[in-house]
């Protein structure tokens, strides 16, 4: 369990520059030729030895330069081939393993998935196929011939372009070939075999290369690719118009596997992918589906540039093409779908998700300096923290200089492997602007505090903006230099008109300040009275903002901030206060208030029930801060029960004063006709649903009969979902007959029936953690689909909060059994749950000393490294 450390990094001793694969697949034992073409490094001293990764595998033979390698030549120890006195110049070795795809149940490497042969190489999957300089900067051109029995796996693939295929007579086996002529690294190779149906279209790129698309999934499952098809072809187009980009091989693969880790994985030309993030059909699939499957399949798709034609130097440098890449697939889905909606969405995420991250035990800095387990640091840090620094970027560079900052990194390093600082060094140089400061965000922990302040002058007329900001210390990392932060502003007047923003005779161009000290005074000239501060506008910098903000400033811009996330802001710090300031819930803010029917009408209408504002904005101001926003805000001596309480109190109030107001919106969003995936009726149905979601919060007869009418007409899944998961709320013969209704036609469709699974897990209900307990045992359940284990144990710890951190330790001893179960065949899924305990720290005392000793227990247990790294670093 040695630590390793980003200071520590030195190139490669050998190169492999080229890859010739023989695969003869079976289930037991699958034998790999490995031809490898070898150069030491330019620094290489003679005579160093060759050390080759290699796990799981079985040695069946090694030559060098075609002749058998003698045995006192080269050791196999524990991860390591050695080859002791490699020849000076070029050589080639052929190595031959065997590997057993159907025993493999950690999912990496070469596995069977239903029946599938496939690959997962990212991060270190590629040494579980061979022995292998498995590192991100030895790139190498493969070619890769593919052998199979005929009947069982008809499909054969792999990276780049086909170049030849046919039978093995008399054998009933046949084979492919395929060569990738992109020099990749290992992680990005990947092998696909099995009996599996497809569809097929094709895409004419900007220059004219025709390009043939292809997607494979378990056979009956054709006709739920046609949105994963339309997807592909939008991100494809985009990437052109946005950022130039184009694709650069005659074929573009995706398969769709039940068994993945991941959501989905960018394999040069063969994008593999978990089957939920790929199969969508309107009565299976809902609304979020389809965005979330339009997004990975864009994300994915767009490695094959920030990733794949300029990859990473290392693992230390992830960030460099996730949070890139991340902020790409945001910016695709912000055009093609959800407009200024999306940055809502973006930032609630990192918020949910990140922020606690960052917060808590396993914060790291988004390019970390050290892990244990590189698998551990696929984290919201690295992908949604990276990506608000590459939005940060170009917030302060402006949109054109972006871009061309963007394609001076491909033209100085396309077909190599880069760092963070190749690529922001390219920004600079594109802008002529010194990102220096910026280098910190790379390296500094912690979600800055920023702390804002207004005072107006009448005789002056001026008003003087104070900004502090504070990074706060992390493990490791006690003292933080100031950072340097895009805080995009505006000030209101009391007519609710846009005052112009001047300093120093000047106008500030988009209200963006930059704010680069510890502190910081703006003086804002010739404003007439005094005005009302909107801070943080569009969301420009991943910080927490604090103002002095009175309530009825907060509800003044619920009504008239002209920046749409500010708008939204508004309504969830207002919610935030009153739920936060109810007895119990730990709160020391001063910022209270017992709210009035008639104050909840007048915050909540005029966001939510004008008719100007598109349906899916309307929606998300429809949606109360969850239980984990407010225990976030809290951050201290958080009681859950007591959060859940007030909330619910809350939604009950704002639910009664707007009663008619919601009755309106959802009677008058009823659609029929067929089901579009579009963005308006999807923005519709969300409104819809936000409305019967919160009208639902009474919990009257009445109520629950919407709910239950709602799920009996339903024609698609976003509705049918919607209703189901209100009703699995409320005890009652409404909520038992959906989910016997959902259970009975859903039950042979494993991803259909994860969403049942996962609204029973996510009710928050006394007895939640004994309800999923015994949903482990039913008999469609299984702890060896990582899906099935995100939807029922997963959902019940990220997203069941009073269910989890039940006052008497249940659910923290559930989750700790489960992931030590779980560990002992999967421990990158188990890893992923114990991420559950991250922000433990930050509960009331007898709650924590239960999740200490959950974890303390586990820590005194055999565990992989992965677990081992996440409970000990959570323990602190
Ligand atoms: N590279 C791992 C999956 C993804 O982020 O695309
Ligand atoms: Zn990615």
């Amino acid at each position: 369990r040695s630590t390793k450390f980003l200071k520590d990094y030195a190139p490669p001793d050998y190169l492999i520059k080229d890859v010739s694969l023989d695969v003869t697949l079976a289930p037991k034992g699958a034998r790999i030729a490995s031809l490898l073409s070898i150069e030491p490094n330019s620094s290489t001293v003679a005579g160093t030895p060759l050390v080759l990764d290699g796990d799981a595998l079985r040695l069946e033979s090694i030559a060098l330069n075609g002749d058998d390698l003698e045995a006192n030549r080269y050791t196999v120890t524990p991860g390591k081939l050695t080859i002791t006195n490699p020849p000076v110049g070029p050589f080639t070795l052929d190595i031959v393993t065997l590997c057993d795809p159907e025993a493999n149940t950690e999912l990496s490497g070469l596995y069977l998935s239903n029946g599938t042969y496939c690959t997962q190489c990212e991060p270190e999957g590629f040494r579980r196929i061979t022995y292998f300089v498995d590192r991100p900067d030895v790139l190498a051109t493969y070619t890769v011939r593919i052998e199979a029995d005929r009947e069982t796996a008809p499909v054969l693939l792999s990276n780049g372009n086909p170049v030849e295929s046919g039978a093995i007579e008399g054998t009933g086996r046949h084979y492919a070939v395929w060569h990738d002529p992109h020099p990749k690294p290992s992680y990005l190779f990947a092998l696909v075999g099995g009996n599996l149906a497809s569809i097929h279209d094709s895409f004419t790129t900007a220059s004219g290369r025709e390009v043939a698309l292809g997607i494979y999934v378990e056979p009956g499952k054709e006709d739920r690719c046609d949105w994963a098809m339309e997807s592909l072809k939008r991100a494809m187009r985009w990437d052109e118009e946005r950022f130039g980009l184009e694709y650069d091989l005659d074929v573009f693969n995706i398969v769709a596997v039940s068994d993945f880790n991941m959501g989905a994985m960018e394999n040069k030309g063969l994008n593999i992918f978990n089957d939920k993030l790929v199969l969508a059909r309107p009565d299976t699939a809902s609304d979020a589906d389809y965005t979330s499957i339009e997004s990975v399949i864009a994300h994915e798709y767009f490695h094959n540039w920030t990733g794949n034609r300029v990859t990473c130097r290392d693992w230390f440098q992830l960030c460099l093409k996730e949070g890139l890449t991340v902020f790409r697939d945001q910016e695709f889905t912000g055009d093609v779908r959800m407009g200024p909606v999306m940055r809502i969405l973006t930032a609630r995420l990192l918020k949910a998700r990140q922020f606690p991250e960052d917060a808590g035990p396993l914060s790291h800095p988004v390019r970390p300096a050290s892990y244990i387990e590189i698998n551990n640091f696929y984290t919201a840090t690295v992908y949604e923290k990276g990506a608000e620094l590459c939005r940060m970027l170009q917030t302060l560079l402006g949109q054109d200089a972006f871009r061309n900052g963007i394609a001076l990194y491909f033209e100085r390093h396309d077909g190599e492997a880069a760092t963070v600082e190749n690529f922001v060094n390219a920004m600079a140089d594109a802008s002529g602007r010194d990102l220096s400061q910026f280098m910190r965000w790379y390296t500094q922990a912690g979600t800055p505090e920023i702390a804002c302040s207004l005072d107006y002058d009448p005789h002056a007329k001026t008003a003087r903006l104070r900004v502090n900001q504070v990074v706060p210390p992390t493990p490791g990392q006690g003292s933080k230099e100031p950072m340097h932060i895009p805080l995009k502003v505006g000030l209101i007047g009391a007519n609710g008109d846009e005052l112009p923003l001047k300093l120093k005779g000047e106008l500030v161009p988009d209200g963006l300040l930059e704010v680069t000290e510890r502190e910081q005074v703006f003086e804002f000239e010739d404003i007439p009275a005094p005005p009302t501060p909107s801070i943080l506008r569009d969301f420009s910098a991943p910080v927490r903002v604090t103002t002095s903000l009175k309530p009825e400033q907060i509800e003044f811009l619920m009504i008239h901030d002209s920046d749409p996330f500010n708008r939204w802001q508004a309504a969830q710090t207002y919610a935030t206060d009153l739920i936060a300031s109810a007895r119990g819930t730990g709160s020391t803010s001063a910022r209270s208030a017992r709210p009035r029917p008639a104050a909840l009408r007048k915050a909540w209408s005029r966001p939510c029930a004008t008719e100007t504002l598109a349906p899916t904005y309307r929606a998300e101001t429809l949606k109360l801060p969850s239980e984990s926003d407010i225990a976030r805000e809290l951050g201290r001596n958080v009681d859950t029960d007591a959060i859940l309480t007030a909330r619910d109190t809350l939604r009950t109030n704002v639910s009664a004063a707007m009663a008619d107001t919601l009755s309106e919106i959802y009677d008058t969003t009823a659609t029929d006709g067929a089901f579009s995936p579009d963005p308006d009726s999807a923005g519709l149905r969300a409104l819809r649903n936000a409305a019967l979601d919160l009208m639902s919060a009474t919990g009257t007869d009445e109520a629950t009969d919407r709910a239950l009418r709602h799920y009996r007409d339903a024609t698609n899944m976003t509705d049918a979902i919607t209703a189901l998961s209100i009703l699995s709320q409320i005890p009652s013969a409404a909520r038992d007959e959906a989910l016997a209704d959902f259970y009975a036609r859903w039950q042979d469709d494993p991803l259909v029936l994860d969403k049942w699974f996962a609204v029973q897990a996510r009710a928050a209900r006394p007895d939640s953690v004994e309800t999923v307990h015994e949903l482990l045992s039913h008999p469609k359940f299984s702890l060896k689909n990582p899906n099935r284990v995100r939807a029922l144990i997963g959902s019940f710890a990220m997203a069941n909060p009073s269910g989890f951190n039940r006052a008497d330790g249940a659910g923290y001893r559930f989750l700790a059994d489960q992931a030590l179960k779980i560990d002992g065949f999967n421990p990158h899924v188990a890893a992923r749950l114990l991420g559950a305990f991250e922000s433990w720290k930050t509960l009331e005392p007898r709650r924590q000393a239960l999740a200490r000793a959950a974890l303390q227990d586990l820590a005194r247990q055999e565990l992989s490294t992965d677990a081992y790294e996440i409970v000990t670093k959570t323990l602190g």
